[in-house]
């Protein structure tokens, strides 16, 4: 992925931007649609981001490096507490923030929990309304006329010192504003010597190592296929990855790991026909992605309550 070393390239900024909002509202498909690649998965269930997930973008004005967080909201349960810790500290160093906020949904106490996080960043804070496709005709779903009422009056209630004629209204589905999001993002980065750097080489697009993007892959195929409970409760283990045919094949043997017997029943499908077709997919996805070939082993576990296993949880959530 690396062959051209980072440096200095005069009149461009280098910096990083953090995506912050609550679980769904477009995050993770933002980025892809900014980097042009799939980076961080994106599925109908909230918190499909489980890391800070690491994008970089080159554009003509400089190079930002996206951090995408996991949907921030409140919960007791253990693995959100660390979900939404890791959100909060992705804060922390950031030359830019990206709060998305989803334009087809009422904002409500989540909502406001999300821009609480935010507000004291006014400084280097860019929101954008995202989904304007699904409430606004294809013609108006780039101006303002697409902002929902309750939206602004939201974000003037919440965040009082940004000003309403500086929220975007985007649809990262239909590539609508991206360039406008990531022109105001740049006009955030300080021009000093400090960003005066790229982070990483302009053929880098991510920094996420090769058994953490088996493992998303396979993630996003299982979520799109299973519903309720389930989603939630899995997780994938790359067990053992070795390079085989003299280079030209990676060997790798995962598990969809879920919490129950009746969940794993579920996920091998009748006949191992939903197991199969995740794995089928995984590969022509992954084919895409590594310049080698893979070949995958894949299985499910029962992994009993593996939520409440700090062991686990650090394992997955860094
Ligand atoms: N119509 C429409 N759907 C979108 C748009 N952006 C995202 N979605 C859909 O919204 C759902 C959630 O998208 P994600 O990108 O996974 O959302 P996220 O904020 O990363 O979610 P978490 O990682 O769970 O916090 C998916 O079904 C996307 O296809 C958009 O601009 N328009
Ligand atoms: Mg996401």
């Amino acid at each position: 992925m690396q062959d051209s070393a980072p440096g200095a390239a005069p009149g461009k900024k280098n910096g990083v931007a953090v995506i912050i909002g609550r679980p769904s509202s477009g995050k993770s498909t933002f980025l892809n649609a900014a980097a042009k690649r799939l980076i961080s998965i994106v599925s109908p269930t909230p918190q499909t981001t489980r890391n800070a997930v690491r994008g970089i973008v080159n554009a003509p004005d400089g190079q930002i490096v996206f951090i995408d967080t996991p949907g921030y909201h409140s919960s007791a349960k253990k693995m959100n507490l660390r979900l939404a810790s890791l959100a909060r500290s992705a804060l922390d160093g950031a030359d830019a923030l990206l709060y998305l906020i989803d334009a087809s949904r009422e904002p409500g106490e989540e909502e406001a929990l999300t821009a609480a996080l935010a507000a004291p960043h006014a400084g280097k804070l860019v929101v954008a309304a995202t989904k304007t496709d699904l409430v606004a005709p294809p013609e108006l779903q780039g101006s303002a006329e697409a902002l929902p009422a309750p939206l602004l009056r939201f974000v003037a209630a919440h965040i009082p010192s940004y000003d309403a004629a500086r929220i975007i209204p985007l649809s990262a589905e239909r590539r609508v504003n991206i360039g406008a999001v990531l022109g105001a993002l740049f006009a955030l980065i300080p021009t000093d010597a400090e960003h005066a750097d790229q982070l990483y080489p302009e053929d880098c697009y991510t920094d996420q190592q090769a058994d953490f993007r088996i493992a998303e892959i396979i993630r996003e195929q299982a979520l799109r296929r299973l519903r309720d409970e389930i989603p939630h409760a899995l997780y994938i283990e790359v067990a053992d990855m070795e390079m085989r045919q003299g280079g030209k094949t990676l060997w790798c043997r995962a598990f969809v790991c879920v919490e129950r017997e009746s969940q794993k029943r579920m996920v091998i499908g009748k006949g191992a026909s939903l197991i199969k077709a995740i794995r089928a997919e995984s590969l022509r996805e992954l084919q895409d992605i590594f310049p080698y070939c893979v070949d995958l082993d894949l299985r499910v576990k029962v992994q009993k309550n593996w939520r409440q296993r700090d062991t686990v949880l650090s394992k997955l959530i860094w």
